[in-house]
């Protein structure tokens, strides 16, 4: 049986759900980042802030000189986890098979419960349906028999959009897509295809797979299997994932060391809720940077038991961050991984191996991601943040 995998992302996310709870930003250009004159860059923008030509990940003084009127906001990072629960609530409602891939998107595969919910694509009406009715939101989808030709999907017809690929449709739809919409492609590799005279998705499809395997390695059959629609990677739920991980490329390289720590936070909250949520530990902390060149370097550390604490990984980031990097050089993406994973089952099971000042900060955790759930990062936030809360 052909597998049925949807993909969804949310539309503006961050942009969305301010304009839903206020409802003086509905219709206006909103930019999510911070304050027009500080160093910082964009989140998000809403549609109406897009048509004057602003992207996430633009500096916001940039932003500001495009769209002096735009309503500029300061992100509330804890109030989008909690609606992002609220978006994979609906979905493992259909199906346990999600795969979250950020906080607005995510992978589900709903080839076995058709027979329950009806075909993939009434299942994919009904999210929609439900996105919007229950949280006031509007998502795109992307419906297709693998996760490369759902996520294209997906972008297809954004914002609100639903667009299926079937076998048919590939050479119409997929084919005449630049090749940098391949998922993972960079600007460095999609240059690699380029100096073969690859720019478009179909082009790729075409090429000879021999001479791709010869200048471009493995990775040259892969994106070559790709372009074909041939896709084999599974819908991976978070509580079996091998590791849980987030980075941000910058737009522009970052020097500012003060700047990439409160990165290094936000990534490091954005790990330890996805593995709380998960039910899960993990005992190595990795540190990735890329540099202007490309130049990657990974760094981990192995702690002596299992974590999922934020700031238990943000210390252990920090150390990484300081032993292996050059303060004077500028980084284009940094990202953190933790894995080692084990459930936190198995680590009850070693109960008398728990130190009381562990359990205690498990409680804690539990209390503060009960709390930030029910009512956001307004209650209860880390010191650190607060200082973006006073200069709101
Ligand atoms: P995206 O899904 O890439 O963007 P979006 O949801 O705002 O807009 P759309 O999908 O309709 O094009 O990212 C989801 C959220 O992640 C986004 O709302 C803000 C955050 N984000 C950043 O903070 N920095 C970034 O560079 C990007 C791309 C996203
Ligand atoms: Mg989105």
């Amino acid at each position: 049986m052909e597998r049925r995998i949807i993909h969804v992302d949310m539309d503006a996310f961050y942009a969305a759900v301010e304009q839903r709870d206020n409802s003086e930003l509905l219709g206006q250009p909103v930019i999510i980042g911070g304050k027009p004159q500080s160093r910082g860059v964009v989140s998000t923008a809403s549609y109406e802030a897009r048509k004057f030509g602003i992207r996430s990940a633009m500096p916001l003084i940039e932003a500001y000189r495009l769209c002096p009127q735009g309503i500029f906001i300061l992100p509330d990072h804890s109030k989008y986890r909690r609606v992002s629960d609220e978006i994979m609530q609906i979905f493992q409602h259909y199906t346990p098979l999600v795969e979250p891939i950020s906080l607005d998107e995510a992978f589900l595969d709903v080839s076995g419960c058709q027979r329950l919910f009806g075909d993939s694509l009434h299942i994919a009406q009904e999210i929609k349906d439900q996105i919007k009715s229950q949280l006031d939101l509007t998502a795109s989808f992307g419906i297709a028999a693998n996760k490369f030709l759902a996520k294209i999907a997906s972008d297809l017809d954004k914002p609100d959009g639903l667009v299926v690929i079937n076998r048919e449709n590939i050479a119409e739809k997929i084919w005449p897509l630049a090749v940098q919409k391949l998922w993972g492609i960079g600007s460095k590799s999609a240059a690699k295809l380029v100096e073969l005279n690859i720019k478009t998705i179909g082009q790729l499809a075409k090429s000879n797979p021999d001479l791709l395997a010869k200048t471009l390695g493995s990775w040259g059959l892969e994106v070559y299997n790709l372009s074909n629609g041939i896709d084999e990677r599974p819908v991976i739920p978070e509580r079996d994932a091998h590791s849980i991980g987030h980075e941000t490329t910058f737009s522009q390289d970052i020097r500012d060391q003060e700047y990439l720590t409160r990165v290094l936070l936000e990534l490091a909250q954005d790990v330890g809720w996805r593995l709380r949520r998960a039910g899960l530990r993990g005992k190595t902390v990795a540190l990735k940077i890329r540099y202007p060149d490309f130049k990657t370097i990974t760094r981990s550390h192995t702690l002596s038991a299992e974590l999922n604490q934020d700031d238990v990984i943000y210390q252990e980031a920090v150390k990484l961050f300081i032993a292996n990097h050059a303060a004077q050089k500028s980084i284009r993406l940094i990202g953190i991984t933790v894995s080692g994973l084990i459930r936190e089952e198995q680590v009850s099971q070693q109960f008398s191996l728990f130190t009381e000042k562990e359990d205690k900060s498990k409680k804690l955790y539990q209390a503060l991601d009960k709390i930030n759930i029910k009512f956001g990062r307004k209650t209860i936030t880390r010191a650190r943040l607060l200082k973006d809360d006073e200069t709101k």
